[in-house]
């Protein structure tokens, strides 16, 4: 672990502001936690959520059978909003705000900010908190979507449940000074209702209706709802698939998984056993474009100046981590 933390200073340190700040931690697994003894608490249902979660994914299939009846342009405007609302988890809360694995002008922040209110999935302020006590407390009653209850809890059965009481008590021990001190954020978060109804059901429904006189059922069932089931479960498979099917290369002490039917689908977010090891990596894999969508576009914006000091892994560093903690099918070369 000494040599990791090495390294991952030492890459801050090529970016030329090494003692700017200090390095993210509170996504490092914590391995002192130990669970309570004793019988769990019993599921507390939200029926709200079932009902909800309910309807959106009777209408997301009711929206399938609608695609005979989709003209090519709604059709490719669907892919669009999974696109833009993919990277607002990917390169937007996932990577730069939960994990702070490089760093965003503001102008990229909002537009992150602005491609997260569409997928709806919680604003950034909470689900960055829910995913860091994921990392921190992997697979423990602190992990939100804990895989040792497992798939359904694990893909969404965790949204429709009250959370077990030690993911609050240990989320609130968690450092968050850097979401608050985000103002990009900090608005998400106040006017989040808001940006939800424009961009997540608004905005792809119009756009259909009002430039090429799609039907409004149609513009509703498809890019707004069912493109928005779909970002949801290819998320969730992250949690669930990913933490059950695939290869532990780099560490066979957790559960997540290289899983690469989930990193195509979730835009390069299946290499999910090296992410678990390198947190702090702006790929969450070795494998550079691959696979990853998310990589390439973070590129770009580093390209074209909006975004910087992207944290990556000396291979070195893998390749002793995969031969202390792997599971051996770690290939070299
Ligand atoms: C959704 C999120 O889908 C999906 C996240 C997936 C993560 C995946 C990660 C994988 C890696 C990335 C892959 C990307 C791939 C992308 C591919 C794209 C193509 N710490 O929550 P409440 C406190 S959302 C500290 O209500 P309950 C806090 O004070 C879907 N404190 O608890 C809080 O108040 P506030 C749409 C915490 O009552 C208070 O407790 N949304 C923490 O147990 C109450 O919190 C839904 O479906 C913490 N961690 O309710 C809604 N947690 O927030 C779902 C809580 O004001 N959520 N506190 O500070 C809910 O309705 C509720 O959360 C609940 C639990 C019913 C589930
Ligand atoms: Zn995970
Ligand atoms: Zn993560």
């Amino acid at each position: 672990s000494e040599t990791e933390t090495t390294t991952h200073h030492a890459s801050k340190q090529q970016n030329g502001d090494s003692m700017a700040e200090p390095p993210m931690t509170e996504d490092v697994f914590d391995d002192t936690y130990k669970e309570k003894g004793g019988p769990k608490p019993p599921n507390i249902l939200v029926w709200r959520n079932i009902i909800l979660m309910s309807f959106l994914h009777i209408g997301a299939l009711y929206g399938l059978t609608h695609i005979p009846s989709a003209s090519v342009l709604t059709l490719s405007w669907t892919v669009v909003c999974y696109i833009i609302s993919g990277l607002g988890i990917t390169a937007g809360v996932h990577r730069l705000w939960s994990h702070r694995s490089y760093k965003a002008s503001f102008p990229l922040r909002v537009f992150l900010a602005f491609a997260n209110s569409m997928a709806f999935q919680n604003d950034i302020y909470e689900w960055a908190r829910d995913h860091r006590v994921h990392h921190k407390y992997s697979e423990t009653d602190a992990d939100p979507h804990n895989v040792k209850r497992g798939f359904f809890f694990a893909h969404v059965g965790w949204l429709l449940v009250r959370k077990h009481p030690e993911v609050t008590a240990k989320g609130q021990k968690l450092e968050l000074s850097d979401l608050k001190a985000d103002k990009v954020v900090m608005f998400q978060r106040r006017y989040y209702k808001l940006s939800v109804v424009t961009t997540c059901f608004l905005l792809p429904t119009l756009v259909p209706w009002f430039f090429w006189g799609e039907s409004l059922a149609v513009a509703f069932l498809i890019p707004g709802l069912m493109r928005y089931a779909l970002v949801l479960n290819v998320t969730w498979l992250v949690n669930s698939a990913a933490h059950i099917w695939g290869n532990r290369p780099y560490d066979k002490t957790n559960e997540s998984r290289e899983n690469r039917m989930v990193a195509f689908s979730a835009m390069g977010e299946g290499f999910h056993n090296y992410h678990h090891a390198f947190p702090f990596d702006y790929s969450t894999s070795e494998f550079g474009w691959r696979l990853n969508p998310t990589t390439a576009f973070i590129d770009l914006m580093c390209f074209l100046g909006l975004a910087k000091d992207c944290k990556t892994v000396s291979s070195e560093t893998v390749i002793a981590h995969a031969k202390r903690l792997g599971d051996g099918s770690y290939k070299t070369g």
